[in-house]
């Protein structure tokens, strides 16, 4: 009898696992799908049906993506089947039923060894790539640092120039100020709103909701930016955050954090504030418009000379 009841509890059991795998292949279009609508050329933001992490364009979000991919997640894979195996094991061979006299062992050295060996190799294997990612992330170019880029196993391999713009992002409530801190230039940036909503500032079609801004943080293609990051004095904590560059970094009162990104595509990349840092958080998002270098030095010539950045701004295309 017992042994039926075992078989038939296998059974259902398999039952059960075809009913996970429809589920899984029913996912499938999705995927096909998501790729197929993924940013190609312009701006990069999260979009409907996306699973993964942004497109990378610099070469710390490359260090994360490669940490990601090739170690996180195959980490996570691997412990969720042996949990899930060992939970199975547990549940079908040692059942009140299928087992109806335990066992009365209390201690067994091996497997103690084991479950204290395994996790520490497990943490070893995740920390020497995440402090190499998180030193690299702060540590700002000089020209001669080397930066781990895709291969997050070499000792460095990416050449990174020194910084050739430095900005100050000051996170408000609940907005953003960008001060060009060698040219002397700031400006405020805010979100759009919605035409209907009575916001004289509304997004256009194409631009995207809850990320669009009014004024966009321009900044030149393969150029490393200097990012000083701080908040508003009497202001609260947020942080500055924009995934397709791998930087998140928190924006303090009274303390200026630094952190920094080299772009290898123009476009318009899009990231939110960060830190839950009070009523109107999810609306003050990032918007940083990538140009070639001559777009920026015509934009900053003018802003220079006029000290507006409308004026500046219109010497750029027009944002679609
Ligand atoms: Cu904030």
């Amino acid at each position: 009898m017992a042994v039926y009841r075992g078989f038939s509890v296998t059974g259902q059991f398999k039952k059960r696992l075809g009913a996970v795998a429809a589920a899984a292949l029913s996912f499938v279009p999705v995927v096909a799908w998501a790729q197929e609508t993924a940013p190609v050329e312009s701006g990069s933001q999260p979009l409907p049906g996306e699973y993964a992490l942004q497109r990378s364009v610099t070469p710390i979000m490359d260090s994360i993506v490669a940490f990601h991919n090739g170690i996180l997640l195959w980490m996570c894979g691997l412990i969720v089947a042996l949990v899930l195996g060992l939970i199975i094991v547990v549940a079908v061979r040692f059942n009140a039923k299928a087992n109806p006299v335990p066992s009365k062992t209390t201690h067994n050295t091996l497997v103690e060894i084991l479950w204290t060996v395994l996790p520490i190799i497990v943490l070893i294997v995740i920390a020497i790539p995440s402090f190499g990612v998180l030193s690299d992330q702060l540590t700002t170019p000089d020209g001669q640092r080397k930066y781990l880029g895709h291969d997050i196993f070499s000792f460095g391999d990416v050449d990174v120039p020194a910084p050739g713009l430095t900005v100050k992002a000051t996170g408000n409530q609940w907005y953003w100020n960008y001060e060009y801190v060698d040219q002397g230039k700031a400006f405020d940036s805010n979100i759009l709103g919605e035409p209907k909503d009575g916001y004289v500032q509304a997004v256009k079609p194409g631009q995207p909701r809850l990320l669009a801004v009014d004024n966009e943080l321009v900044v030149p293609v393969d150029t490393t930016v200097r990012v000083q990051v701080t908040a508003d004095p009497s202001g609260v904590i947020h942080a500055f955050a924009v995934p397709s560059f791998g930087i998140k970094i928190d924006a303090v009162p009274g303390r200026l954090n630094e952190t920094w990104f080299n772009s290898r595509e123009t476009g318009i990349f899009y990231g939110q504030c960060s830190e839950l840092c009070g009523k109107d958080h999810a609306f003050m998002p990032i918007a940083v418009r990538v140009v070639t270098k001559d777009e920026f030095t015509a934009f900053m010539a003018a802003f220079e000379s006029s000290g507006d950045y409308a004026v500046a701004n219109a010497t750029l295309a027009a944002v679609k």
